[in-house]
């Protein structure tokens, strides 16, 4: 840092105010954490420096003897992790690991099903705005109006009429568990692919407090940076006899050189993740949330789906006469970090919402816990229901800090 300090002040300046806004604000955005330090130190290494294009053992540069290493120890820590035929650890989003699972899998102006957007599907589900929806011919399912939850039948007719040829799920505003046997079963039925993109919950997989799509899916993808706690990257793990096509599609398909520093900082987080803690940790997770949502329903909010399996909560704000918009920024006037979200069946613009979206992933990082949940649900209710009164947030703003200083993060990095 220190280097950094003298020869770009600007960026250094930069980077050490968001150091303080982790540490000082409570982070609660679902798919976001905190990594640790030896990912961040290999995320950091010179390996940035080095070209290879190809796969381990195969590359089209020189000197690559090293970068075999890290890639083949992420590959196989990636497959034992989650116990899967084969990994490939070079997609650098989780939008391009969903591009090569598609490349693999379909032809331009194929069929496919995904949860809509804005009933917590991914833009690269199939949104009309992205190239997903532009290239392949989309059949969205959305959630029961009245459960606000999956409903198998539902899908499963839509599927038995429109013959996809690839059916996902895997969502990022869904707070229960999903039932991937049943998807499993709907694609068999219907001849379709089945692939599940867990960027979400791949932490809550790994530590065993979700079940795993793996022995379901033909291709599942996945981010590392999320509840994983990896670095920012992604990967996708398939049946072995999917393997080449789905190597063929990340390179040369659609991408060149790998990130050769975020594939070792992968093979960290995967090793990290194979650890008893990790499971404690995944289990936290959820128990934090339920925790959140309880004590927020109790305080009045209206959840989607009355609670949480997961790692997340929406909330819907509709009965609050209040929108996701409004929300978020009254919340970032006192350093609490959400996203506004739309619910299902919202009539408010993504811009706008009538969801906030709330997940306990960085703060369980910090080693909170239930107790904790419940403060954060009593700060979080106070700021929602103040109509903006100055000496209501600023008495919030300095519950937040003293509750961050109670957890700190990274402590040994000076700034
Ligand atoms: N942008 C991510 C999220 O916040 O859920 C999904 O990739």
């Amino acid at each position: 840092m220190s280097i950094l300090k003298e020869t770009d002040p600007e960026v250094y300046e930069a980077i050490k105010n968001e150091l303080g806004r982790q540490r000082y604000g409570l982070e609660l955005i679902p798919s976001e954490n905190f990594a640790s330090l030896a990912v961040l130190e290999a995320q950091g290494s010179v390996l940035t420096n080095k070209y290879s294009e190809g796969y381990p053992g195969k590359r089209y540069y020189g000197g690559n003897q090293f970068i075999d290493m890290a890639e083949t120890l992420a590959i196989g820590r990636a497959k034992k992790l989650f116990g899967a035929d084969h990994a490939n650890v070079q997609p650098h989003s989780g939008s391009q690991a969903n591009m090569a699972a598609y490349f693999a899998f379909m032809e331009i102006g194929d069929k496919m099903m995904g949860l809509s957007l804005t009933h917590g599907g991914h833009l690269s589900q199939g949104s009309p705005v992205n190239f997903s929806g532009k290239w392949y011919k989309v059949i969205p399912y959305y959630l029961d109006k009245e459960t606000q939850m999956l409903d198998y039948d539902a899908i499963k007719k839509i599927a038995v009429q429109e013959k996809p040829k690839l059916i996902q799920c895997g969502y990022t505003a869904y707070p229960r568990v999903i039932d991937f046997k049943a998807f499993r079963e709907i694609a068999d039925e219907t001849g379709a692919y089945f692939m599940v993109d867990m960027a979400h919950i791949a932490g809550l997989i790994a530590g065993e407090a979700h079940p795993s799509p793996v022995p379901h899916a033909d291709v599942v993808t996945s981010t590392t940076h999320k509840t994983l706690r990896g670095p920012r990257g992604a990967m996708i793990l398939c049946k072995e006899k999917y393997a080449v096509s789905i190597d063929k599609a990340v390179f040369p398909g659609l991408q060149g050189g790998p990130l050769d520093h975020v594939i070792a900082a992968k093979a960290v987080c995967f090793k990290e993740a194979m650890q008893p803690s990790f499971k404690e940790y995944a289990k936290q997770i959820v128990k934090n949330a339920k925790a959140l949502a309880d004590e927020l329903m109790k305080l009045g909010f209206k959840l989607v789906s009355g609670g949480t399996d997961n790692h997340l909560i929406l909330i819907d704000l509709t009965t609050k006469g209040m929108t996701g918009k409004e929300a978020q920024e009254l919340l970032d006037k006192v350093g609490i970090t959400t996203n506004k979200n739309t619910i299902p069946y919202d009539t408010r613009k993504p811009f706008i919402t009538s969801g906030l979206r709330l997940g306990t992933p960085p703060l369980t990082t910090r080693g909170m816990k239930e107790g904790e949940m419940r403060e954060v649900a009593g700060m979080i209710a106070k700021v929602l229901d103040s109509k903006g009164d100055a000496a209501t947030l600023e008495k919030a703003k300095v519950q937040v800090k003293e509750l961050c200083e109670r957890f700190p993060l990274y402590k040994s990095m000076g700034a």
